[in-house]
Formats: structure tokens, sequence, C-alpha cells
């Protein structure tokens, strides 16, 4: 058993448990990804596993889950909504280094400075932000361009121990998730062609920049090479220009 496969388990149960999940087609090849790496004794198998989703109101929910070894273990875990609903992304970046853990759990908002939004979506999770908040304190130093797409809510934090991560950011996460689903339950369809403009835009935005940054390029290109690695950015981790370029 991995550092993060409970939380992936806990997902998927609980997805299955309260939405009509459909499949999401993983392109071929990018399932299940493994390279040998490191040399001599030091030699470690990494393996990315890709799993996904559709469901109503959501148009892909999806885990990137890299392992290797105690001191390299990812799940990256990403919930985007159909272009029609107002909801936030669901963003969780779980990540263990050898120079520790690297924790970022979030409603993302598609808009950060409105205050309707912030009452509608950020509000609501700011008691169980606060609840977590003394044991998994800020982590500092993050990168200010990415400022923009995270919520007062944004759990950020760098523990040292394994315990912390088992223990209080495995409930934050369960937590987090479980308010996001009260949040889909709610959403109603956007039909306002001015406000359904708005919501593409701040899809594209946030894709953009998080295709374009994504922080686990350099790894994905030493592991498993850049072919790989871009086909697996654009065509699977953060797809919604080319799903919209398919149909247009
Ligand atoms: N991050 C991803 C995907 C990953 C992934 C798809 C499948 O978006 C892993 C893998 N994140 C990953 C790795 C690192 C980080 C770091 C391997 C460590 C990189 C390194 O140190 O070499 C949140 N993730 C980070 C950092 C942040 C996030 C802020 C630190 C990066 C830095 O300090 O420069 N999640 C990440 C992020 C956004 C988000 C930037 C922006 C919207 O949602």
């Amino acid at each position: 058993m991995t550092l993060y496969q409970p939380f992936l388990d806990y997902a998927i149960a609980t997805l299955r448990d309260r939405l009509d999940l459909q499949p999401y087609p993983i392109p071929p090849g990018f399932e299940s990804k493994s390279a040998l790496v490191g040399k001599g004794r030091h030699q470690e198998e990494v393996l990315t596993t890709s799993t996904a989703f559709a469901a109503p109101k959501l148009r892909q929910i999806r885990a990137a889950h890299v392992q290797g070894g105690n001191s390299l273990q990812v799940l990256n875990f990403v919930i985007f909504p159909q272009l029609n609903y107002d909801l936030p992304f669901f963003g969780a970046d779980l990540v263990t280094l050898p120079g520790g853990h690297l924790i970022a759990l979030d409603m993302q908002p598609l808009f950060r400075d409105d205050p309707a939004y912030q009452a509608k979506y950020t509000q609501p999770i700011l008691p169980i932000f606060e609840e977590y908040q003394s044991h998994l304190p800020w982590g500092g130093d993050f990168p200010e361009e990415a400022r923009p797409f995270f919520s007062p809510a944004f759990l950020w934090t760098r523990p040292q121990e394994n315990e912390a991560v088992e223990t209080h950011v495995f409930a934050a996460f369960k937590d987090y998730l479980q308010a996001y689903l009260n949040f889909v339950d709610q959403a109603q369809p956007v039909t306002d062609s001015h406000a359904l403009a708005d919501i593409e835009q701040a899809h594209l935005r946030y894709l953009r920049y998080r295709a374009e940054k994504d922080p686990a390029r350099g790894m994905f290109t030493r592991f498993y090479g850049p072919e790989w690695t871009e086909e697996y950015i654009h065509g699977f981790l953060f797809d919604l220009e080319r799903k919209l370029a398919a149909v247009n």
C-alpha cells in the first residue's frame, strides 16, 4: 500500500456512492506507464497510472497516481465541471519528494474576485479550512502567478511526517471532497449566453495555465521522455482544448 492509494480508493468509492459515474476515455498507452529510474541498488520502478470518469454536471474527473518508492509518491486529482455550471474545480495535488510532502487542496474558483462567487463557493468551505489550519500550517513560498487560481480556503502545507498526511491531510481531503459533492448536488445549469461565455473563458484560462506550468513536466520528461509527457499533459491531464477543437 502506498501513501496516496487510500486517498484514491476513498475518492472513487465516494464518487460511485454519490454520483452516476460514467467511463471517461483515457488515450491508449496512458492508462499505465512505467520506467526504471536510477542505477544499481538505487534503481526503482516509477509507475504512473491514470483513472478517469465523467458524471452528470462533471465533464472530467481524473487522477494521475505516481508510485516510485518511499520518496516519490504523487496523487494529482482534479474534477472539471461541465461548461454549463459555475462550479469550481476540485483540485488536489498531493506530492511526496525526498525533501518531504507538499500538499495543495482547494475548490479552485472560476471567478476569484467576485464576492457573490466567494459567498457561494468559498464561505461554506472556510470552517473546514480553519479546522485543519492548526495542524496543517501555511506551506510558504508559492508561485505568485498561481494565486488567481486558488480560493481563500486553499489548504497549502508541507508536512514533514507521513503521519500528518495519513491523518490530517486524509481527513481534510475527505471533507473537501464531500463538500464539493454537496456543491455538485445543488448546482443548477447556467443558460445565459454571457455567463456561459465567461465560464468557458475561465476554464480555458485555468487549463492553459496548468498545462503550461505543470510542475510535473520535468519529472515526467525525465522518466518517460518528452513525447509521452506532452501527450499526457495535453491529451489527458488538461484536455479541454483538444475536446473543444474536436466538436467545433
Ligand atoms: N502537479 C500537477 C500534476 C502533477 C503534479 C498534473 C501528475 O499539476 C505534481 C502530476 N506538483 C507535482 C509535482 C510537484 C508539484 C508541485 C511532482 C513538485 C515539483 C518539484 O518540486 O519538482 C500546486 N504543485 C506543486 C507546487 C504547487 C502545486 C504550487 C509547487 C511548485 C513550485 O513551487 O513551483 N496545483 C499546483 C499548481 C496549480 C494547482 C501550481 C495551479 C493552478 O492547481
